[in-house]
């Protein structure tokens, strides 16, 4: 649909039929709905109605046309489902990319959980943006020490990404519509989203939820790069990562 940002995801031509689709239903529904009423008031108009004629129509009008609606959405909800659920799973297939998202008022973080694919521990009374540590990583865990946490979510396109949504704070709204992806980030709870970006560019990514005075500005940037040059990437932030610890 041309009033769509450009799909850079490979399940977004799926998403924007099913949206073409619903969008169509109900808005001949919503004619439908219309015609009905008009009909009606035509009718009422004739004069009184008679008896058992009356009644047969109005059970047609209710019933009938009820359980025609009620089928329909039904359907809308099950053939939708399967697209939904896709992303969702919770395990992806190897070799995907493990990303944990991060909402915090009013700023997203990425972590990669480096080498040994293991995010380390967080704590919240480490968290400290000025000094470094948004999320809190504990450096008294080993696993922490590789994690890599960048404020520009980097993907390579080809192969699938397996993000962790988690939120510091109130509840925030993952939204990256060049993706076709939304997702609230919760407070205590860590979610999946699943997907495969198919085209590179630069993609922005949104907060849909009303966080706070500062949701205005709650924006970051989805990079999709080809694998190489995204595995390059990924090693020139572990080397730094390594310079920096020591001593
Ligand atoms: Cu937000």
């Amino acid at each position: 649909m041309h009033w769509l940002p450009p799909n850079g995801a490979l399940h977004g031509p799926a998403f924007d039929h099913l949206l073409g689709l619903n969008l169509a239903i109900v808005f001949w529904l919503f004619v439908a709905a219309q015609v009905l009423l008009v009909l009606a008031l035509m009718r009422r108009g004739a004069g009184p109605n008679r008896g058992g004629k009356a009644r047969r129509s109005l059970l047609i009008v209710d019933y009938v046309v009820l359980a025609g609606i009620t089928g329909l959405y039904v359907w809308m909800v099950a053939s939708s489902h399967r697209l939904w659920a896709a992303s969702r799973e919770s395990t992806v297939c190897s070799p995907g990319v493990q990303v944990e998202v991060t909402g915090v008022q009013f700023q997203w973080y990425f972590r990669y959980p480096g080498p040994d694919g293991v995010y380390g521990r967080t704590t919240p009374r480490l968290v400290s943006a000025p000094t470094g540590n948004p999320l809190g990583l504990d450096p008294a865990d080993a696993h922490a020490a590789d994690d890599v946490v960048t404020s520009i979510l980097v993907v390579p396109v080809g192969r699938p990404i397996d993000l962790t949504l988690r939120s510091q704070d109130v509840i925030h709204g993952f939204f990256v519509p060049g993706m076709r992806l939304k997702q609230d980030a919760i407070p205590g709870m860590s979610g999946h989203l699943h997907f495969t970006a198919e085209t590179p560019g630069n993609y922005v990514i949104l907060c849909s939820q009303v966080c706070g005075l500062g949701h205005y500005r709650m924006q970051a940037r989805l990079l999709a790069m080809p694998p190489g040059q995204f595995d390059a990437w990924l090693a020139a932030r572990e080397r730094a990562l390594a310079a920096e610890a020591k001593p």
